[in-house]
């Protein structure tokens, strides 16, 4: 994989964070004596109360998550309780999440303790996204004290699934290529999506892993977990999902535009120009990894009157040279369509994709 070949960089790096035994990690790291002990963050254990989470030590008498806190203390009766304290966790969370923005600036949060990165902004290939995870990993040590383990690879599902491979404190890459293979030996409640009901219909269909999924004939599939959920899910067995990641207030285009000192009419000058504002745009779209197919030129006469026009291409673009070109032409047809000299020219790019759903496109 080279910066070089596009296709190639259009490979997606992904990854899933997750925090370490989160609350209980916070707990620890605020009352130091807890450490060591088995240590349950949750409601009470003499009344109603449901364990939230547990540390690592009280998860070897197998407490976990959503038990009854009752049966935590049956199974652990030197534990120690505590109550959540869930504005505590929201700093804590505030905190990790600023620190891993500034490594990796595109991240989808999906909870307060984890959320898709997307490498692929930062690093170029998987050798490399190993060491951004590295450091992230460093960094969230270094401002919260807390630790996190991270699945990398080229789809959510197979991040997400990796994320958990190696906790606590630990990283899963799985490079291009070997999605299938990676996830084939799972349980098959381990794949998102698959819930209890429908790993209890795929056990008694004899699926019990998710290689046997991803291999389950389409007679098989309708009459195990029928309509579009079962293509869905034995896809992502397969290491198939083209989910991107969501972004709250991604940019809908990416434009630059340049206002001259005194109106332009000859057009090597307004060509140089508009590929000067291509580049920028091509630097910002690559920066946000980004690719659009809508090519646009602005042109604002002496006169202050605007016109714009717009090409849409096949493919989505983020060159210099493409989106340059593109603009030249189209700012030939502005001026074809109105002759006059130019105050201003701009360039855009909108119909903006994350560049993994275009390797999706035919
Ligand atoms: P998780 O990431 O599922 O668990 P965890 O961080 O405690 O442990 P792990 O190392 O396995 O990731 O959940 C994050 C936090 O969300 C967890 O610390 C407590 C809270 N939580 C609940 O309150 N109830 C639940 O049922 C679960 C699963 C989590
Ligand atoms: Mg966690
Ligand atoms: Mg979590």
């Amino acid at each position: 994989m080279s910066h070089a070949t596009p296709l190639h960089r259009r490979v997606p790096i992904l990854a899933h964070l997750d925090l370490d035994a989160f609350f209980a990690a916070v707990e620890e790291l605020e009352n130091p004596e807890l450490r060591d002990r088995p240590l349950v963050v949750g409601g009470d254990p003499h009344g109603r109360g449901v364990v939230s989470t547990a540390n690592y030590a009280a998860r070897k008498f197998g407490i976990h998550s959503a038990m009854s806190a009752a049966e935590a203390l049956r199974r652990c009766p030197s534990a120690v309780f505590v109550r959540p304290r869930h504005a505590l966790y929201r700093q804590y969370s505030r905190v990790v999440w600023d620190t891993v923005g500034e490594i990796v600036p595109r991240i989808e949060r999906t909870g307060i303790d984890e959320g898709y990165l997307d490498l692929g902004t930062v690093a170029p290939d998987f050798t490399r996204a190993r060491a951004v995870v590295s450091a992230i990993q460093t960094a969230v040590r270094a401002t919260t004290s807390l630790t996190c383990s991270l699945g990398v690879g080229t789809s959510k599902v197979v991040c997400k699934i990796g994320s958990d491979r190696r906790k606590p404190g630990g990283v899963t890459v799985v490079p291009p290529g070997t999605e299938a293979a990676f996830l084939a030996p799972l349980a098959v409640r381990l794949l998102p999506g698959v819930g209890p009901r429908a790993e209890a219909r795929l056990r008694t269909a004899g699926v019990e892993t998710i290689g046997a999924l991803a291999v389950l004939a389409n007679t098989d599939l309708k009459a195990v977990l029928p309509g579009s959920i079962g293509t869905l899910l034995r896809d992502r067995a397969r290491g198939i999902d083209p989910r991107d990641l969501e972004l709250a207030g991604e940019p809908v285009s990416v434009s630059a535009e340049d206002t001259f000192a005194h109106d332009v009419s000859e057009r090597a000058l307004l060509h140089d120009e508009i590929r000067r504002l291509a580049q920028l745009v091509s630097e910002r779209l690559q920066n946000s990894g980004l690719s659009g197919r809508t090519v646009t030129a602005k042109l604002r006469y002496g006169d202050f009157s605007i016109r714009t026009r717009s090409k849409t291409l096949a493919a989505a673009v983020d060159e210099a040279d493409v989106i340059g070109a593109v603009a030249c032409g189209l700012l030939d047809r502005g001026l074809r369509d109105r002759p006059g000299a130019l105050r201003l020219v701009g360039v855009g790019v909108s119909s903006l994709s994350s560049y993994r759903q275009l390797t999706l496109e035919p």
